[in-house]
């Protein structure tokens, strides 16, 4: 894989998105499959399937950015949902579609039709999809030190409903030799685009009941963008292990090293003597109003999202007084650990330049930090942001 085209967040080369959409305009993924089997086709020289209305989505070209504000309800639907993608989104044939499962830690290397895990036990997760560099453009914002790759305020996140089946089951069924390390990054899942973006994770994280190859979004088939047919799930794992158009997975006896852990998805940088290969989420909460929003004077309900990679929100605290008072936000049931908790509260808005900071906590004692370090890359951002209100 070229370098170029794994570089955290920045677009695929032009001349890699030329023979990829050629491809497609040449018929390539066409196929005599029913044509209920079929994802619907972009069209030629598009980057992405799903309709991406301005009203929705901040626009950053491949990848499209959810304006929180415009979400009603618990689950984040197909339609609302941010795009993070590393090319254009690929269109697959469900009939020509196959599951690989190899590698020199597993017993029998097989292949999977999709009929095969629709005859699995079927499981449900509801939980978030979150970019790793959620937040990035407030290490320029308020770091005053851009970090490279998509600058996303808060809305690389959404959570819906997953529905699929659990990896172990596939792997259980592919056989994992025994003594195979448990903890290093050994379980590769690569999808199906045209450079193959793939990502490891570990066998215990692959075990988890919760760890799915998911074919149901939000009771729907995954939309062509979000992973069609086959996407995997590792709740609470940065995004990039979420691997879209899963085709092939391999379990080796030791690490496996690809770019999105050895040049990217990793903390770098002045305050990192040793890169450190990125895993978990971090903590964040998120106001629903747009950056820098204009609001009539007089009482409001503000509302927003809190959300945790490990467990489920306890508190959300907000200030609309630069940080001096800070007040608790009633928060809205359903609150499961790895989605997200609607909060809100009540403000008597005064005219005048306002800013607005939210703090959440979750309920194994984690809160968002007073600080966090720079890193070349922008992972992690959480610290409580001062969102600008203006009130009329
Ligand atoms: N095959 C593949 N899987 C992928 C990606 C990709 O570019 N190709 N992007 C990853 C990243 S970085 C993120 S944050 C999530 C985004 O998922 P979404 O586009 O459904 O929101 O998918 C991940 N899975
Ligand atoms: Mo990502």
């Amino acid at each position: 894989m070229e370098d170029k085209e794994q570089t955290p967040d920045g677009d695929v080369s032009r001349r890699k998105f030329l023979v990829a959409s050629a491809a497609v305009a040449a018929g390539v993924v066409a196929s005599s499959r029913p044509a209920l089997a079929q994802a619907p086709a972009a069209p030629a020289g598009k980057l992405h399937v799903k309709a991406l209305p301005r009203e929705i989505f901040i626009d950053h070209g491949l990848n499209q950015e959810t304006r929180l504000e415009t979400l009603r309800g618990y689950v984040t639907p197909a339609s609302h949902f941010f795009v993070r993608n590393h090319t254009n989104t690929p269109v697959l044939d469900l009939g020509a579609w196959r599951l690989r499962v190899e590698g020199n830690a597993i017993e029998r290397p097989r292949e999977f039709r999709f009929d095969d895990l629709l005859r699995l036990p079927s499981r449900s997760v509801t939980c978030f999809v979150e970019c790793a560099g959620n937040g990035r453009g407030f290490f320029g914002e308020f770091m005053g030190k851009v970090a490279s790759g998509t600058q996303w305020r808060l809305g690389a996140i959404g959570v819906a409903e997953w529905t699929g089946v659990p990896l172990g089951a596939v792997l259980e069924l592919a056989g994992v030799k025994r003594d195979t390390p448990r903890d290093i990054l050994n379980v590769l899942v690569e999808g199906l685009d045209s450079v193959k973006v793939n990502r490891p994770i570990s066998l215990t994280k692959a075990l988890e009941d919760d760890t799915l190859l998911a074919y149901a979004m939000n009771g729907e088939p995954v939309a062509p963008d979000h992973g069609f047919p086959l996407r995997a799930i590792v709740p609470g794992w940065v995004g990039i292990n979420n691997i879209k158009w899963v085709g092939r997975i391999e379990v080796r006896d030791s690490v496996i090293e690809v770019p999105t852990t050895t040049r990217s998805y990793v903390l770098e940088g002045p305050d990192y003597p040793s890169k450190v290969v990125l895993r978990q989420q971090v903590i964040k909460s998120a106001l629903a109003l747009p950056w820098g929003a204009t609001l009539p004077a007089g009482p409001q309900r503000l509302r927003g999202f809190a959300w945790s990679p490990a467990g489920r929100i306890s508190k959300v605290e907000v200030s609309t007084d630069r940080g001096t008072n800070w007040r608790p936000a009633a928060l809205r049931e359903p609150n499961v650990a790895r989605a997200w908790t609607r909060w809100d509260i009540e403000w008597d808005a005064r005219p005048g330049e306002h800013v607005i900071i939210t703090r959440a906590t979750d309920d194994q004692g984690a809160t968002q930090p007073a600080s966090v370090k720079w890193n070349a890359q922008g992972y992690g951002y959480n610290v409580p942001v001062p969102h600008p209100v203006k009130v009329v």
